[in-house]
């Protein structure tokens, strides 16, 4: 951004800070070109409707803890539109209720601010040319902290080293800037996406988000798997292998309050003792994790989660639920800093049918040999993603569990009993 523009945004944010409104689209700019190529490439049949434009912001705020503790995080939130930041950036679908929320989600007090954990969950379609713009709107609680932000949208071979929010080779978004990337989703797969900037810092305080793609056979005609038609597939395989019914991301990440605190307070920041003792999926340590939405006042919109005290916490759900022969699709990837983690279906065995944001068959080749494999445990590095299904074909209606196999990752700091756990619960 130029030096001007940039002179001229600031007063406005600073403005925007002591008045606490956020009706302030005009500030930012987004690049939002429309498409004009007079070809279908999401495969929908419509030739002007591949182009999808998003916004988020990059800032700070706070996360609840399944003990009721607020950490200070960094986080991206859905920006500048009819979003709150746990509704899924898309493109489609906008809450109306969510109108000119950009600050502070009115309607989600755990989670003043600019950030949201996870950051909005990114679901796109084969075939889409996104431009999702990141705004730096600056630390509301760390002012001082000028620090910039990049999304790095991990796993995906892009265009132009620009893109790739990396420090090094990419420009970062300084406060008060924006900048628009651009991704031709010409793969589909389960990916993730998280700030690259000090990335061990901004990681571990919460800058990571889902990030999917849909396979454009998701367009084609059902294909029909054992009897049952599926029209929803993990990824192109020609014969229904990767077919679901349910899908649910899982997004494995841990914090360090430690570590959260000394960010809030000024102090040094402890990398080397970094311990995570917050275990979470979906940004939600068990039992918040299978706490249902809440319907609010307002009509259409369903963003609310109390945790066990009754307090907001992260929108982002991580109950799963289906129907006993249902097949559960979980895009389970690990953004952490830290640690493996070892994440079991001790009942429901799951099926690998992807790694790396490949199709697990030869090559990652949709024509290639099955390299699927049953288990009952996954393990992921940070930076990992693995897809499995679970089959609940024959399995009685009931509550089961998916967990961390590493039993001191099932608490919520001191608190017994909790962290990387949630349920499936079968009708
Ligand atoms: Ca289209
Ligand atoms: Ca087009
Ligand atoms: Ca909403
Ligand atoms: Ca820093
Ligand atoms: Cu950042």
């Amino acid at each position: 951004m130029s030096c001007k523009r940039f002179l001229t945004v600031l007063p406005l944010i600073a403005l925007l800070l002591l008045v606490g409104v956020g009706s302030s689209q005009a500030v930012y700019r987004q690049q939002c070109p429309p498409d004009t190529d007079g070809v279908d490439t999401d495969g929908d049949g419509i030739v002007d409707n591949d182009n999808i434009c998003v916004q988020i912001g990059g800032g700070d705020g706070y996360a609840v803890m399944g003990d009721g503790r607020h950490l200070y995080t960094f986080g991206f939130s859905a920006f500048g539109g009819p979003y709150t930041p746990d509704d899924v950036v898309n493109g489609t679908a906008p809450d109306p209720a969510d109108a000119g929320n950009m600050w502070s989600d009115a309607t989600n007090p755990g989670l003043v601010l600019g950030a949201n954990f996870p950051a909005p969950t990114m679901h796109f379609k084969q075939g889409q040319k996104v431009f999702l713009t990141l705004h730096n709107v600056g630390m509301l609680i760390r002012p001082d902290l000028f620090d910039p932000h990049t999304v790095h949208y991990h796993g995906f071979p892009n265009v132009a080293a620009i893109f790739d929010g990396l420090p090094d080779s990419a420009v970062s978004i300084n406060m008060g800037s924006s900048m628009t990337y651009f991704y031709n989703l010409v793969e589909p797969g389960t990916y993730m996406y998280h700030c690259h900037v000090e990335a061990t810092e901004h990681m571990q305080m919460g800058m990571l988000g889902n990030f999917y793609v849909d396979p454009i056979q998701d367009n084609g005609s059902p294909i029909t798997v054992n009897g049952k038609p599926y029209s929803k597939f993990a990824y192109n395989d020609i014969n229904g292998a990767t077919g679901y019914d349910v899908m649910m991301p899982l997004q494995i990440h841990s914090f360090d309050p430690v570590f959260h605190t000394e960010d809030e307070t000024v102090q040094p920041l402890s990398f080397s003792t970094m311990r995570d003792v917050y275990p979470m999926f979906n940004g939600r340590g068990y039992p918040d994790t299978v706490n249902e939405l809440t319907p609010t006042a307002n009509p259409g919109d369903i963003d609310l989660i109390l945790n066990k005290e009754g307090n907001f916490a992260q929108g982002m759900p991580a109950l799963i639920k289906a129907t006993a022969g249902d097949r559960v699709l979980l895009r389970v990837t690990s953004l952490s800093t830290t640690e493996h983690f070892t994440v079991i279906s001790p009942s429901i065995p799951m099926k690998v049918v992807g790694n790396g944001a490949q199709i697990m068959r030869t090559n990652g080749d949709p024509t290639g040999t099955d390299l699927f494999y049953m288990t009952n445990s996954i393990r992921l590095g940070g930076g990992e993603a693995t897809d499995v299904i679970l089959d609940t074909t024959g399995v009685a209606p009931g509550t089961y569990f998916v967990y961390s196999r590493n039993l001191e990752q099932l608490s919520n700091n001191q608190e017994d009993f909790g962290g990387m756990m949630t349920e499936i619960i079968i009708q």
